[in-house]
């Protein structure tokens, strides 16, 4: 069957999955070779060194261009190292308009690394009218968008924002990792590329850092093929393995991450000691019908406020432990954070409190386990407030 007929459960499992052509074996091999033997120099089988390609990264590559219904895709050694690339792919001097609220570790990348080489500026990118009349007036030549933005949840309109940039021939880059490509591909609202921190639900189970980008440019093929293998942030052939395995079962995790998240966001909107939800599933959303319009689900990341401050918000994460404190999402087990101390902390003070990144702020990713396990340890937690 030809891919682009395969739906998305089909393909997650037999893109870049096909047996093995000298064994039969069905699990793909992984290559872990850094060289490939020539005939006679510059004669190959289209491998010569593992920074530029390897098979077990290529197959990857060939799965995840799928599923974003993409030309290309690059995959690295994290999410940040794709950024990278893009960056360092603009002509220095660049102007860059960013969503404002976006991963701490994106922020850093670009207000601390790229500000040396480009022009950025952090703005709301949910605010049509003021982001057109800047997208005019500036001239940028890239739009980089997060939506659903971490840690806020804050959604942009992909396919208006596209548009607006396709009229000063800016390049519109959306990083889909909250999303996955399961519930939204940017691709097809109009974005030129798209850009996910592997690391979280595409892999999915914790054991991997990785980044992927998918984009249908030629042109931009031979521009970022350079720099991968200039620079050298190229995946491991292990760890593209290992994502091989669990994007797999992305569907099926993707629709449970979601079921969950809908009843926790529904019983922290009911309970009295939370001051307000945040998640794209709820009406009380501010950007609820954008999301229903771009996105086919609402994901597994809820953010809320607790009534209170650090005192309270350090004891309630103290006190969960199904939901285990750490950084990062998109594994199959529950994670909460604490986004001012953790994933948010290279923001700066002011820009957090602009932002509503308080000490009250708790952030979820919902695991796939039992939900009225989940909801018992979120009580627990609540009682010990
Ligand atoms: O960690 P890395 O694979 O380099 O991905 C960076 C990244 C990019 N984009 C988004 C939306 C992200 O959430 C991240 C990483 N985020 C976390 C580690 C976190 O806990 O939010």
């Amino acid at each position: 069957m030809n891919t682009k007929d395969m739906k998305f459960e089909t393909k997650v499992i037999h893109v870049g999955g096909e047996p093995d052509p000298v064994t039969g074996a069905i699990m793909p091999p992984i290559y872990q070779t850094s060289t490939y033997v020539q005939s006679s120099p510059g004669e190959h089988k289209g491998y010569e060194y593992t920074r530029s390609h390897n098979p077990t990264r290529t197959r990857l590559e060939e799965c995840l261009a799928s599923l974003e219904n993409a030309k290309h895709c690059f995959v690295t050694a994290s999410g940040l190292s794709a950024s990278m690339l893009i960056m360092q792919m603009l002509p220095h001097g660049s102007k860059v308009l960013c969503g404002d609220d976006v991963y701490g570790g994106t922020y850093r990348l670009f207000s601390k690394v790229f500000n040396q080489m480009h022009d950025f500026e952090f703005v709301d990118t949910t605010d049509l009218v003021a982001l057109e009349k800047k997208i005019t007036e500036s001239k940028p030549a890239l739009i980089w968008l997060e939506t659903p933005t971490n840690p806020m949840l804050k959604i942009s309109d992909i396919s208006a924002i596209a548009a607006m940039g396709k009229k000063v021939k800016a390049l519109t880059v959306v990083d889909n990792t909250f999303m996955s490509p399961y519930f939204q591909n940017p691709l097809n609202l109009g974005a030129d590329m798209v850009v996910h921190s592997m690391t979280k639900f595409i892999n999915g189970h914790s054991d991997v850092v990785g980044g992927a980008m998918m984009f249908n440019s030629d042109e931009l093929k031979e521009k970022i093929f350079f720099l991968q293998n200039a620079i050298g942030p190229s995946q491991s052939p292990f760890d593209s393995w290992l994502v091989l395995r669990g994007v797999k079962t992305l569907a099926l995790r993707m629709k449970a991450h979601q079921a969950n998240a809908m009843k926790i966001a529904q019983f922290l909107e009911k309970h009295p000691k939370v001051d307000k939800v945040i998640y794209p599933g709820l009406e009380s959303h501010p950007q609820h019908a954008i999301a229903k319009k771009q996105m086919s689900g609402f994901g597994g990341m809820i953010t809320f406020f607790l009534k209170g401050g650090i005192n309270e918000s350090r004891k309630f994460l103290e006190s969960v432990h199904l939901f285990a404190l750490a950084e990062s999402l998109g594994g199959v087990e529950s994670l909460i954070e604490h986004p001012a101390i953790m994933t948010h902390a290279s923001i700066p003070a002011d820009v957090r409190q602009k932002l509503g990144i308080h000490d009250n702020l708790i952030r979820l990713s919902v695991g796939v386990e039992d939900i009225d396990d989940l909801i018992k340890d979120l009580e627990i937690g609540f009682s010990k407030i």
